[in-house]
């Protein structure tokens, strides 16, 4: 039978960095993924991902945003892949939503570098966008995206260089923790045992994690990608693109929150836009991978809400899960009956930020049990993980 110091369960974003983490710090690593290396089939896809520092989830995500910050140049540098595009990012909200006032209690509490800006001025600054009279928004300069696909082959590519034996395209069926401490992991093609298991499985954690798991809701969301109506007089391509537009996330008037990104392709390119939460659980094996047009014909007509001018074709649309926890907060520890377990889930949409961090955190527990970094938030035994 195989062995190894540490199995990881899974290779997307936060099993690749786990893996990449581990294999760092000398550790003999088997990782095990269903799909093949920076697959489209889960919750790491699509281009781009925000990141941004002033958090409105929670004032508690802000010193682990400034690590993984740190741990985003380490992986640009040690895979010599450029993966970070800092653009600026801008929150808004009516003055008392809390997409605007957590973002600006998160950024006042740790001396984050921000404008607060109104409505009128965030039209003066970046011309495609139009907020609601009445909104405000906070703008931070150190935002931008991160390119999910190159962050996967990233990990992939520096654990393996630091000797981690990573299989692709092989599922696992099923985990043990045997007697003597260790565990056993069953996949389609062999069994394979080791000290330690980090379990990172994304929008299938209801399945690879029993109980512990059942809280995670696979959720489908949809991507899309829309292409303004340029004309005279109208906001011009370079408005719409990287270096004028910042990354956004917009709830004004009670309507559904979305989140976005400026053009980053050049001419032809579309503004990415997405709802925040569409509360559409599905089993992540039979997710429907249609788009349909009344989907396309809400998300275009709310998208005008803000962009005014975004009125071309649509130019794409695509699926991702999101495997989120009941009160969106991640769920990271160690597995409560099994300490040589580490559980790393719930990241939902706004947990591709942290990845490098994650990693950090998930060999911390495996190897030594704890990690300094604050996890209090993500406790696996917390009262809303509980029904
Ligand atoms: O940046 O947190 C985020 C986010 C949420 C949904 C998509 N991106």
């Amino acid at each position: 039978m195989l062995s190894a110091d540490v199995i990881v369960i899974g290779l997307g974003s936060m099993g690749g960095a786990a893996a990449n983490a581990l294999a760092q710090r000398g550790l003999s690593v088997l990782g095990l993924e269903r799909f093949w290396p920076s697959h489209d089939r889960g919750s790491a896809h699509g281009g781009t991902r925000i990141i941004r520092q002033s958090y409105y989830e929670g004032v508690e995500y802000v010193p682990l945003l400034l690590r993984a910050y740190e741990g985003w140049r380490r992986l640009e540098e040690q895979s010599e892949q450029k993966i970070v595009t800092l653009t600026g990012g801008i929150y808004i909200g009516d003055p008392e939503e809390e997409t605007f006032t957590g973002a600006l209690r998160s950024a006042r509490q740790w001396n984050l570098p921000h404008e607060v800006l109104s409505s009128a001025e965030i039209t003066g600054r970046f011309p495609a966008m139009r907020p609601a009279e009445s909104a405000l928004g906070l703008f931070e300069a150190n935002a931008g995206f991160v390119n999910p696909e190159r962050t996967t082959a990233a990990n992939i590519q520096v654990a393996t260089q630091h000797g981690a034996r990573l299989h692709f395209g092989e599922a696992v069926r099923s985990w043990t923790a045997t007697r003597g401490g260790g565990v056993e992991v069953v996949t389609d093609h062999g069994t394979y045992g080791a000290d330690r298991l980090v379990v990172a499985p994304g929008a299938w954690s209801a399945q690879l994690l029993g109980e512990v798991g059942a809280p995670v809701a696979s959720e489908r969301q949809v991507m899309y990608w829309f292409e303004p109506g340029y004309s005279p007089g109208r906001p011009a391509f370079e408005d719409y693109a990287v270096g004028r537009q910042p990354v956004f996330i917009e709830r004004t008037n009670g309507n559904d929150q979305v989140y976005g990104f400026p053009i980053a392709d050049g001419p032809g390119g579309g503004i990415k836009i997405g709802f925040f939460h569409e509360e559409r659980p599905t089993d992540p094996d039979a997710i429907d991978r249609e788009v349909l047009p009344f989907e396309v014909a809400r998300m275009q007509s709310r998208a005008l809400e803000l962009f005014p001018h975004l009125t071309g074709r649509l130019i794409d649309a695509k699926t991702c899960l999101y495997p989120s926890s009941p009160d969106d907060h991640f769920m990271i520890g160690l597995h409560p009956e099994h300490s040589q377990v580490t559980v790393a889930t719930g990241f939902g949409g706004h947990g591709f930020k942290f990845v490098p961090v994650v990693g950090e955190i998930a060999a911390d527990l495996s190897t030594r049990g704890r990690t300094d970094l604050s996890i209090d938030l993500f406790a696996l035994d917390r009262p809303a993980l509980q029904d």
